[in-house]
């Protein structure tokens, strides 16, 4: 909720991921579709990757427009919710989206209450270690220590520190938000998608609260993590942590060369048209258009596709009049000051005020703030 306003969720579609989920599809489908009612109009995609125990077959038997189906090759979790959310965002429209296990481990009650969270934040994380969270007491020591220690080394390392519950399956998420952070290069397959798309919501701007839940052990069937979720899994949250920093290493180059267009641009014009004050204003405009290229096809790529082109530009130009008129005004004023200081100097200086309003004007708002 970047902007403070929050429109009503009137609409959610609860995207549940099966691969072999015969024994329990059915009953959670119905109890998701007790939450359709005057107030919230429900729909359910089902993600499924051919399973073999015919799941997918059974969703389409129930005949219900309000559910359809996804079908694709089994590559893992990660590649099923990607396939799913980019569904969403192209051909349906809701407020919100539900994410959420199909094998009962999730509430589909408890999806009302993450729904309700949305009035003031853009992401609900049904969370199972924030106080009033619980898992199942048939959870061994083994399992906990698993799902503990993969938390906190996936909040650490990726930088998620301020959610408790960083590898949950079970979030609501308000649409505009989830666009803002897709497409997401996630290049994730397994359940480590879990992680990077929490990490891509947060960068995007995004705010997350968790709201408590009991996991309970699933209902039936068997647990489809395998061996090749928990490599991924340890690698990826290196790379999560290498790319938030990427984007602040590019963003301080970006800066640097922007300073050395806007001077290297001022002494040449200065040498051919003489004139000092229409020097400074035409190198500022050029150093403007050069970061801006930069940061949107080089700092900020995998934002870029996120927000509206057109909006993005609008706002580009407000902060860019904003930038030039900051800086040519310092620049007015030093020269006032101080005249027998070389010109370079005034325009040197002129930088650093726009610089600061520039920053923050496309971190919070063009780009929208990075709050790794
Ligand atoms: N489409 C799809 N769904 C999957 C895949 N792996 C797991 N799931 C589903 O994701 C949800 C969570 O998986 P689960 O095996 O219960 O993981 P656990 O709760 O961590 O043991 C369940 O609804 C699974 O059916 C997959 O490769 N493709
Ligand atoms: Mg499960």
């Amino acid at each position: 909720m970047v902007d403070g306003k929050s429109s009503p969720i009137r609409s959610a579609c609860f995207v549940l991921p099966t691969y072999n989920e015969a024994q329990n599809i059915v009953a959670i489908i119905r109890q998701i579709l007790v939450l359709d009612h005057a107030n919230l109009t429900v729909q359910i995609l089902v993600v499924d990757d051919a399973s073999p125990d015919g799941t997918a077959d059974l969703v389409h038997a129930l005949n219900d427009e309000r559910v359809r189906v996804l079908s694709g090759q089994k590559r893992g979790l990660g590649s099923a919710y990607t396939r799913a959310f980019e569904y969403v965002l192209k051909h349906m429209s809701v407020d919100a989206v539900v994410q959420m296990d199909a094998d009962f481990s999730h509430a589909p009650m408890d999806a009302s209450r993450l729904l309700a969270q949305l009035a003031s934040t853009d992401v609900a994380i049904g969370s199972r270690y924030v106080a009033g969270g619980s898992v199942d007491p048939a959870w061994g020591l083994r399992r906990r220590l698993i799902s503990k220690v993969g938390n906190l080394f996936a909040r650490s390392v990726a930088g998620i520190y301020r959610v408790r519950d960083c590898t949950a399956g079970f979030k609501a998420i308000r649409v505009e938000a989830l666009r803002r952070a897709f497409p997401l290069r996630l290049r994730v397959q397994g359940y480590v998608f879990q992680v990077a798309s929490l990490h891509a919501l947060q960068i995007s701007g995004a705010s997350i609260a968790e709201v408590p839940i009991y996991f309970a052990d699933r209902a039936a069937g068997e647990t489809k993590l395998g061996r090749d979720d928990i490599i991924e899994f340890f690698v990826h949250v290196w790379w999560l942590r290498l790319l938030s920093r990427k984007t602040f290493i590019k963003f301080a180059l970006t800066g640097l060369t922007g300073v050395a267009v806007n001077l290297v641009s001022f002494q040449l014009l200065l040498s051919t048209l003489t004139n000092p004050y229409v020097s400074s204003a035409i190198a500022i405009e050029i150093s403007i258009v050069w970061n801006f290229m930069l940061n949107n096809f080089w700092t900020f790529r995998d934002r870029t596709m996120r927000t509206r082109k057109r909006v993005r530009g609008l706002k580009f130009n407000a902060v860019s009049l904003l930038t030039l008129v900051l800086s040519f005004s310092t620049f007015v004023l030093l020269r006032w000051f101080f005249p027998d200081h070389p010109a370079w100097f005034s325009q040197f200086i002129s930088i650093f005020p726009a610089a600061l309003a520039n920053y923050f004007a496309n971190s919070y708002w063009t780009f929208k703030s990075d709050q790794v």
